[in-house]
């Protein structure tokens, strides 16, 4: 079914019912939202609308059903892989005033806030209550609750506490006919049929606005410690990870895998960053071990088990923050990566899963086949190790035109990349989506089975295909445009 730019009555209805700060056609008001974090695409739409409320949500699905235009939820607009970036002739329904924190509770560990509550004030609202939401990215200070349950994000707790879809209590979403599914009452058992909750998590917009959610909170930690750690093999990384684990448990919070490139691109580009460890170290993992409040501080025991695993060989170095102020500094080395490399010029990404164990073997047999096809090229993989998720990002050669070898290359790159990953039984996806840019990879090495599968949920309840088109779901080959 094809569809179609709103009319002018239909954004006048718009206009009145959403008022002055819901309704904007203002080319000035609605440039910030128009292109990807990564800057890699610039959208069109007719109008940013701005909904206060899950009435006015539903309201615009239904007149925008009603007229056969498509709509683009956004929160954010942080997504790695274009997922907000609008289309022609859309509706850009950014859910960023839906903002209340409707209950937040000590004794049900639950907070239920509405889809544009953004990360760091979820984080600050559970604090104040003895309690914290363990999910956290490096875009934190402007991702939303509505995106990350949208895209099932990831991030540096999964190794604990899961992705979002683990954290996910309740959802309460508009669906593509304007209905309303109250799904918000946090159940701890549920088993009525299909989990429309889960089937709206990952969605990327392509099923239903997603009004608010209901999330599990855990207690506040008691004590941290964070430490920096130079080693000379992801392979080590992994070895050290899984002694910390024998010897600590779930303490074990944060793991994460910055290569020398990574830390030099920090170093850079970031005002203030500064090498914790005195050598070069060609990999380094940092790591986070917590206790509950009343338990001993962990530093003592990590520098315990640091120390063994040095006088092993397992590592070559390694320091523990001595203050928060440092525990801060060494995470910001690490949540920091993304923005250094934006500043030093376009990188093609790649968010790719194989099997934890595998992981290591992976980036030491896939860095040089990448390299001897692109000479020069300087990759930089990074990220969630203990998941069996790395950001391998590659880049032009030293010295080179970013833009030119990145419009030169990218293509090829990531299919040799994705084609490395899928004979590894891995994932092109490990927790950013498919938005627009991962599309057409998905659409090459998906397998009809998924496709398909894919293809008839969306039809079943978006049959106009209003919601977010040309994201997540490959056209049927033939199938045209919506
Ligand atoms: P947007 O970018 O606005 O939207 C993302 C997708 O969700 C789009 O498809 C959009 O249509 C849809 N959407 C948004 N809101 C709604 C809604 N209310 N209802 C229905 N659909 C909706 N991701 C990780 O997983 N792990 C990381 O470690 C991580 N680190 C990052 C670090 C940086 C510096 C940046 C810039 C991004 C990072 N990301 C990471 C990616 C990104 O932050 C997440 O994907 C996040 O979930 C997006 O939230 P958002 O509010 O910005 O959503
Ligand atoms: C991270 O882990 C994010 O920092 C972003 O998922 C990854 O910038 C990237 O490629
Ligand atoms: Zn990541």
């Amino acid at each position: 079914m094809n569809l179609l730019a709103p009319h002018s009555e239909l954004l006048a209805t718009l206009q009145r019912r959403l008022g002055p700060h819901g309704f904007t056609t203002d080319p000035f008001d609605m440039e910030p939202w128009l292109t990807d974090w990564r800057g890699r695409v610039r959208g069109e739409a007719a109008a940013l609308l701005s909904p206060a409320n899950r009435e006015e949500v539903a309201d615009i699905v239904r007149l925008a059903g009603a007229a056969r235009v498509a709509i683009v939820p956004q929160g954010g607009n942080t997504s790695m892989v274009a997922g907000a970036t609008p289309v022609a002739g859309s509706l850009l329904l950014s859910l960023r005033r839906m903002r209340a924190i409707r209950s937040i509770s000590p004794d049900d560990n639950i907070a239920t806030v509405e889809a544009g509550v953004i990360l760091s004030d979820l984080h600050d609202a559970a604090a104040a209550i003895g309690r914290r939401f363990p999910l956290s990215l490096g875009a934190k200070g402007s991702a939303t609750i509505g995106g990350l349950v949208s895209t099932n994000a990831g991030g540096t707790q999964v190794l604990r506490f899961g992705t979002m879809r683990a954290l996910l209590a309740g959802i309460e979403a508009v669906l593509p006919d304007g209905s309303l599914f109250e799904g918000l009452s946090a159940l701890r058992k549920d088993n009525r049929g299909y989990d429309l909750r889960q089937l709206l998590a990952g969605a990327e917009g392509t099923l239903g606005v997603i009004t608010a959610a209901s999330l599990k909170l855990v207690p506040a930690v008691g004590s941290r410690a964070v430490a920096w750690v130079g080693l000379e093999s992801p392979d080590a990384a992994l070895r050290l990870l899984r002694l910390l684990e024998t010897r600590l448990g779930d303490r074990v919070e944060g793991f994460e895998l910055v290569p020398r490139e990574g830390l030099g691109l920090v170093l850079l580009h970031v005002e203030g960053a500064r090498n914790p460890l005195a050598a070069d170290h060609a990999w380094h993992a940092l790591v986070e071990v917590t206790a509950p409040e009343g338990e001993p501080e962990p530093a003592e025991r990590l520098g315990e088990i640091l120390a063994w695993a040095m006088q092993e060989t397992l590592i070559q170095d390694a320091v523990i923050a001595a203050n928060e102020g440092q525990a801060q500094a060494f995470w910001a080395l690490r949540d920091n990566l993304s923005e250094a490399e934006r500043r030093d010029g376009i990188s093609v990404k790649h968010d790719i899963a194989v099997p934890v164990a595998a992981m290591p073997a992976f980036i030491a047999e896939a860095s040089p086949m990448i390299t001897a096809a692109f000479p020069a090229a300087r990759l930089l993989p990074f990220g969630h190790l203990g998941d069996g998720n790395i950001h391998f990002n590659i880049r032009n050669p030293a010295g080179s035109d970013a833009a030119a070898w990145f419009a030169q290359n990218n293509v090829a790159v990531s299919r040799l990349v994705h084609d490395l990953v899928t004979k590894a039984g891995g994932s092109l996806s490990a927790e950013h989506g498919i938005g627009q840019l991962k599309l057409a990879e998905f659409a090459r090495l998906a397998g009809p089975v998924r496709l398909g599968a894919l293809r008839a949920i969306k039809h079943a309840l978006d049959p106009m295909g209003i919601m977010n088109p040309g994201k997540l779901v490959p056209l049927a080959p033939g199938e045209a445009a919506p």
